[in-house]
């Protein structure tokens, strides 16, 4: 198992790609601490989304705790990484993932609609792999950080305008950190997801012609699933990828190179 006995910690782990984040560092063997917001649909059944990450991880036999809290404030990250290190003594690996992406026109954007993108997006990926990197370096061995970038942070978006400067920042944060905290051993990589069906793009993509036009676009001719991003990040956060820091992997089944 590629993270036995680690300790992952998955900002908003409840939902979406998160959620398979959480899952599939389970199956591998770590605990999962995870973050989420405003857990209130029902979603996946009768429990609420996070009462079922918390039973699947249960049932596979590995610890978890959910807390929940906003990323963009910066008490959010440092309260998760504490209540992770009293609940299983360490962390081991940070998978930087809350994000959100309220679909809008650029020309009436709403000042609030812009900074509460950049305020989770961005700042939270931010404050949360601070928090995160100071109980690394202080426990002496080393850890990875693996942000959930995005194609959108490689090209442009009409509808993202707010949201694609915020994964172009996630991608250079990861960048950066990996100077800062590789004499640390601390390594800093980044996924870049394609079209991922999940409740971010739901309505998006509730438009059939929309949805036919990107898997018409997509080589490997089909939408991503949250599973097919999640095994990424677990490479990543693992020791297969011992040499990789301040990289990003793109995972779109093909969509970005696909231009002529
Ligand atoms: C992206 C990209 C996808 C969209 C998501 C929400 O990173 O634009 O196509 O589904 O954002």
């Amino acid at each position: 198992m590629l993270l036995e006995n680690k300790v992952v910690v998955v900002t908003g782990g409840s939902r979406g790609i998160g959620r398979a984040i959480a899952l599939a560092s389970a199956r591998e063997g770590a605990d999962v601490a995870i973050n989420y917001w405003r857990d209130n649909d029902s979603a996946y059944g009768k429990a609420s989304a996070v009462e079922s990450i918390v039973g699947e991880i249960e049932a596979l036999g590995r610890r978890t705790i959910a807390i929940e809290g906003n990323v963009a404030e910066r008490e959010t990250g440092i309260e998760l990484i504490q209540r992770t290190v009293d609940a299983f003594g360490r962390v081991d690996v940070l998978s930087s993932n809350a994000g959100i992406c309220p679909f809008h026109a650029f020309l009436d954007m709403p000042a609030s609609v812009y900074e509460s993108t950049v305020a989770v997006n961005l700042n939270g990926a931010f404050y949360v792999t601070q928090a995160a990197a100071n109980q690394m370096k202080a426990q002496g061995t080393g850890g990875a950080i693996v942000a959930t970038s995005s194609i959108s942070a490689l090209v442009g978006g009409g509808m993202q305008t707010h949201y694609t400067p915020t994964k172009a920042g996630v991608h250079s944060l990861m960048q950066s950190c990996a100077i800062a905290l590789g004499p640390y051993g601390i390594r800093c990589n980044s996924v870049m997801p394609g079209t991922i069906a999940t409740d971010l793009n739901a309505d998006d993509l509730s438009d059939a012609d929309k949805r036919a036009y990107m898997e018409k676009r997509i080589p490997l001719g089909r939408l991503g699933a949250p599973d097919d991003v999640a095994q990424c990040v677990v490479f990543l956060a693992s020791d297969r990828a011992r040499y990789v820091t301040g990289a990003s992997l793109l995972v779109d089944g093909g969509l970005f190179v696909n231009l002529q």
